[in-house]
């Protein structure tokens, strides 16, 4: 089993400040999506599914609810290697700070890599949306006796120089590689694509930031401490000297490191045929199995919506929305285009009962519009949120307004009648 070979090494996430404020309080791996799941589901689950079951998530701050997450779902049975293992940033008397960028963040945990045994160390980013078996990628590394692989995907010139861009030859060896292009370099930057890739504009070969490392080489590359990013240092500092494979993927991949991505990824899943297929079941994603009772709707005009376990729901009409765990939305109220993730615990019926208590959810006669709501979120009744691009992007203490979507902070409390 060449799975036993290998170990993950998730990053999950530098200071999160893109993705702020749904990283104010939790860090980045922690961050809910779809619903019920975590950011981090999504690469472990896919390591899972690969049948590669150690994995180490590497994170700027260790948060509360992402060991309670972590320790909670993956449990593995006592006679197996498997493990999940979180490894917050700490100071050492080698290292005083934070990880400086990706490569610092792994050479900062090599101590306890190295504690185990294996051959390839599959490097994968915490914030993207997708199903890939990676297992098909470390066939393709071994047989190929690359020391290095990195997965790319075609993009097209506008996403272009977001990306680490690069050239390969015809036996899909990386010959050239150049991170987040000037939009004014790229026509130099055509790779070789399929024609169906090449149909979609899709013309441009990106580095998906998945990468193998044969260990040797991995720890040769962590000796030298002036390397702090997999992307700006390593891959193009080192392609002419180790061999370098591209393995091509062409199916569902989004980056999901910003609020307008992250927003899309998760309304995406309100289309008739969602890109990212959660109904699968040979690419199960999973997570915390909480043994919630059944949403409970009544009166409600339901249009391309998700309805995670648990809700309690008596709007007039909830439209393209991604409706999370225990969330309550109350009558009358309209939600559109919308990822509401719900909360993490029930309050009693006396608290939602007492005046003095903020009820958690969304109130009665509220509309809401192009709108993220974090977790315990209170949305009092009659409140207006009215999300788009016509909004100025501002930060109060309750709320965020970026390119038009506002976002509600975590246990915020909105008052009735409030308007955005
Ligand atoms: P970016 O996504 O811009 O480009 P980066 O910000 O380094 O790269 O993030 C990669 C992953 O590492 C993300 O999951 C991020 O959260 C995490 N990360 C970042 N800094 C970290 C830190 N200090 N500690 C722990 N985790 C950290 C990279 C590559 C490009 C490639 C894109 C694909 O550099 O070449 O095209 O990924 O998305
Ligand atoms: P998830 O259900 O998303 O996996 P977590 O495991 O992070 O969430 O947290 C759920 C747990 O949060 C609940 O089981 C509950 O114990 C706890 N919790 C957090 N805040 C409160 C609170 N204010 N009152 C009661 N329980 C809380």
């Amino acid at each position: 089993m060449i799975n036993n070979d290998v170990l993950a090494i998730i990053l999950g996430g530098g200071q999160g400040t893109r993705l702020h404020p749904l990283t104010e309080s939790r860090s980045k791996p922690a961050v809910p999506i779809a619903g019920k799941y975590r950011l981090v589901d999504i690469p472990i689950s896919n390591c899972i599914n690969s049948d590669i079951k150690r994995m180490f998530v590497l994170t700027q701050f260790n948060s509360a609810s992402l060991n309670r997450h972590i320790k909670n779902t993956y449990h593995f049975s006592f006679f197996s290697s498997a493990f999940v293992d979180v490894l917050a940033a700490e100071q050492t008397p080698a290292n005083k700070g934070w990880f400086q960028g990706t490569a610092d963040a792994v050479r900062q945990s090599m101590h306890h890599v190295l504690r185990h045994n294996f051959k390839y160390v599959l490097i994968l980013s915490g914030d993207q949306l997708y199903q890939m078996d990676y297992e098909l990628m470390l066939k393709a590394h071994i047989k190929s006796k690359a020391e290095i692989s990195i997965a790319t995907i075609p993009v097209n010139a506008k996403d272009a120089t977001s990306f680490g861009i690069l050239k390969a030859d015809n036996k899909n060896v990386i010959t050239s590689f150049i991170e987040k292009p000037d939009a004014s370099l790229l026509p130099d930057w055509v790779s070789e694509v399929s024609d169906d890739m090449k149909k979609e504009g899709r013309n441009y070969l990106a580095s998906m930031g998945i990468y193998i490392f044969n260990r040797d080489l991995l720890i040769e590359l962590m000796n030298n401490p002036d390397t702090i990013d997999f992307g700006k240092e390593i891959i193009p500092q080192n392609i002419e000297h180790h061999k370098t494979l591209s393995y091509q993927y062409e199916g569902y991949w989004t980056d999901i490191g910003n609020i307008d991505s992250f927003f899309e990824a998760n309304i995406g899943l309100t289309a008739d045929i969602p890109k990212f297929d959660l109904y699968d079941k040979s690419k199960r994603i999973y997570t915390h199995a909480r043994m919630l009772p059944t949403t409970k709707v009544s009166g409600t005009t339901l249009n391309k919506t998700v309805i995670a376990e648990g809700c309690i729901i008596s709007a007039a009409k909830i439209e393209q929305s991604v409706i999370g765990i225990r969330s309550r939305i109350g009558d009358e109220s309209t939600v559109i285009n919308t990822y509401m993730m719900g909360s993490d615990f029930y309050q009693s019926l006396d608290e939602v009962n007492d005046p003095k208590i903020s009820t958690i959810g969304i109130g009665a006669r509220c509309f809401i519009k192009n709108a993220i709501i974090d977790k315990g979120c209170s949305i009092g009744d009659d409140v207006r949120i009215n999300g788009g691009p016509h909004l100025e992007d501002i930060e109060t203490d309750s709320y965020v307004i970026k390119e038009g979507i506002v976002v509600i902070k975590q246990n915020a409390v909105i008052p009735n009648g409030f308007v955005i």
